[in-house]
């Protein structure tokens, strides 16, 4: 599939009538992640499964996010607010200078310069944060955790926000290593704040990884803010001999054929989808092939009842570095 701009109308707010995306029927575009080529035969690669048909009932819900590691909601936000999140999101970058002008700034095709590139302050933005916040920690979605962890559900108040810039998307990697001091019965969820279609670079995941044993023993079982005094204050994860910044390979290809099960993410994610997922299932993105940032969030969510990972919580949390360093020796 491939997505070209052709230029119809005037612009609307719940589609793209400035510009439609054609479709080549032929072929899908060839996927890379880390800027390595994806097989994609039906034995490595497929799409998400969809879990609207179990939603209200949550002992399906929970065996399938055991079985597989994710559960899969299209449309499960309105369409309407993640879209208006979206166009302020979009205003943010281009008074940044993050997007090309010549384009209209909802289809935010990435210009040359710009500094907002932390996640952090585009969260702590007055406009975009709270309207991102108010989709992504809703009631409904409060609610759902609730019934599916079976007790008042709480998050994290800290948000990773993403502008991602057409090239390499995010290595594999298990988000427990970031964020397992508190609970492990601690779910992540990804949000698009626009249309993703493959060129675009979304959420990649390796189903059922999360019960990878020699994952879990291993990179699964390090915490990526620790100094070891006696290796030059490296985190245990890099003595460990873990490439990058936490990444559990650079290759998600290999990583696939080591851990088995298929390659799997949306054909589109669409504004409203939502994608929930095991803090130990092994995930990062698909590169972005086009000449669009890719916007998104991840938040996390768990009982209230059980710990908190304090490096995310807090009015200001401190977030990975400083005073988050435990020294170790490794
Ligand atoms: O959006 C991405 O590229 C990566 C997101 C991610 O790693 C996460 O949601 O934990």
């Amino acid at each position: 599939m491939n997505r070209e701009f052709a230029e119809i109308g005037v612009p609307n707010i719940q589609s793209r009538l400035y510009y439609v995306w054609t479709m080549s029927t032929s072929t899908m575009p060839t996927l890379k992640s880390g800027g390595i080529e994806l097989e994609t035969g039906p034995d490595r690669f497929g799409f998400l499964l969809d879990s609207n048909d179990v939603i209200e009932d949550a002992e399906a819900l929970k065996s399938r996010m055991d079985r597989d590691g994710y559960l899969f909601l299209p449309g499960f936000f309105d369409r309407d607010p993640v879209y208006r999140t979206r166009l302020a999101f979009c205003d943010l970058l281009a008074e940044d200078g993050r997007l090309d002008p010549e384009h209209p700034r909802e289809l935010a095709i990435a210009g040359t310069s710009g500094s907002l590139n932390s996640s952090h302050d585009i969260a702590k933005d007055p406009v975009v944060g709270a309207k991102i916040r108010e989709v992504i920690y809703n009631d409904k979605i409060m609610g759902f955790f609730g019934r599916f962890l079976g007790g008042e559900a709480t998050h994290f108040d800290y948000t990773w926000v993403r502008a991602i810039e057409p090239g390499l998307g995010s290595y594999p990697h298990c988000d427990v290593i970031f964020m397992g001091r508190g609970s492990k019965n601690l779910y992540t969820c990804w949000v698009p704040f626009g249309d993703i279609p493959l060129n675009v670079g979304g959420l990649l995941l390796i189903e059922g990884s999360h019960k990878d044993q020699e994952i879990r023993r291993t990179y699964a079982s390090l915490d990526i803010d620790t100094a070891c005094a006696n290796r030059n204050n490296v985190s245990e994860v890099a003595a460990a001999g873990y490439p990058g910044y936490g990444a559990l390979s650079l290759d998600f290809r290999a990583t696939r054929d080591r851990v088995g099960g298929r390659l799997l993410t949306a054909e589109e994610y669409r504004m409203g989808d939502l994608l929930i997922f095991n803090v130990y299932l092994v995930h990062g993105s698909l590169d972005n092939q086009s000449k669009e940032i890719r916007l998104s969030t991840d938040s996390r969510y768990q009982l209230a009842s059980e710990p908190l990972d304090d490096r995310w919580v807090g009015e200001d949390p401190p977030g990975h570095g400083g005073n988050s360093v435990k020294g170790l020796i490794c």
